[in-house]
């Protein structure tokens, strides 16, 4: 069974272990059998070098190497030239790339100067593990998050950087609104289309469903491939019981007019006999409330655990997606 998943950062990270697990319970290959198509809208350049956020910290988690108690970066890292970087007042004193995340970054940068896609780059770098499966960038164009402010920040900047918003400031100053700044002239990289069009099942992690599936989304041709794919697409609330699982998505949620709840998230995914995306959602069994509304306007929606605790757990609820979705 071919499964590709959309993918943000790290709770996609978790998604994809539960999902790498199930295929190898079920005497699969993952290696050939699941795709992930990661979110590349968060990437940015630092110091000279071009840093993927999202692609990074799914290949540390799969390879087995992620810091778990940051959730992003490599584990036992050290910050000695971050420091020095900070130091000369050449990167950002409130974002922390650790030593081994800088080689990695220098690593890509090269290769890109060096004319490689990053779809290869990033399999080059995934090469030196066994990550059990295959990752693809959304896009190898350069289209980044901007976060469009209600309000000036302290220094009468209206719009910053995502990374800037979501790091420095904590989501905390009002967003008005997300652009995906180069989105409209970039293509998907390459087995981006392919990975859709010739999967079994389609998952939507739970991911932020506005900057990272959301961002996904927006290059050119993505969702329409999702539209016509032959796969069913079956989501997984990002929200549990009215609060996000983890991060800050209910700021993005409230900026787009969208409220925190796993009903109000399905809806604007919108269900594909009406044009949207959705063949199935999962929601937690906190949320079983909203299964038959749902269900009556055409999303096929299923209550059952969602607490991603482990893989063995996440596999489980792999598995019930990819029931749903059959
Ligand atoms: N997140 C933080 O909260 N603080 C950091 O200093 C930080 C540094 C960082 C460096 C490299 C990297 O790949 C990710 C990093 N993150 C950091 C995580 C990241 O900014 C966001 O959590 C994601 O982009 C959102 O998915």
């Amino acid at each position: 069974m071919k499964i590709t998943v959309l993918a943000g950062g790290v709770g996609g990270a978790r998604f994809l272990l539960g999902a790498r697990q199930y295929l190898r319970d079920a005497g699969a290959d993952p290696a050939a059998d699941l795709t992930a198509i990661v979110n590349t809208a968060d990437d940015l350049w630092l110091a000279g070098l071009r840093v993927t956020p999202d692609l990074d910290s799914i290949l540390y988690a799969l390879a087995g190497v992620n810091d778990t108690a940051r959730g992003w970066g490599r584990a036992g890292d050290t910050e000695v030239v971050n420091t020095e970087l900070a130091a000369w007042g050449a990167a950002w004193p409130w974002f922390t790339l650790g030593d081994l995340d800088i080689a990695a970054s220098l690593a890509r940068t090269a290769w890109l100067r060096d004319g490689l896609p990053l779809a290869e780059v990033v399999t080059r770098l995934a090469a030196r593990w066994d990550v059990g499966a295959r990752l693809l960038p959304a896009t190898g164009d350069e289209a980044e998050t901007i976060v469009h402010l209600a309000a000036p920040a302290d220094d009468g900047r209206t719009e910053l950087h995502f990374q800037e918003w979501w790091v420095r400031y904590r989501a905390a100053l009002p967003a008005a609104s997300f652009e995906v700044r180069g989105a409209a002239d970039a293509r998907p990289a390459d087995g981006v289309l392919d990975a859709i069009a010739t999967a079994d099942v389609v998952l939507l992690a739970p991911s932020n469903p506005v900057v990272s599936i959301g961002s996904i989304l927006e290059i050119p041709g993505i969702r329409d491939a999702l539209g016509r794919t032959t796969a069913r697409v079956v989501g997984v609330s990002p929200i549990i019981g009215g609060a996000v699982v983890r991060g800050m998505a209910d700021a993005c949620l409230t900026a787009i007019g969208v409220a925190t709840s796993a009903d109000a998230v399905a809806r604007r995914y919108g269900s594909r006999t009406d044009g949207g995306l959705l063949d199935g959602w999962l929601v937690d069994t906190v949320d079983a409330g909203v299964v038959d509304a749902l269900t009556a306007d055409g999303i096929p929606t299923r209550a059952v655990p969602l607490w991603m605790t482990d893989p063995a757990t996440t596999a489980q609820l792999v598995a019930d997606a990819v029931d749903l979705a059959n």
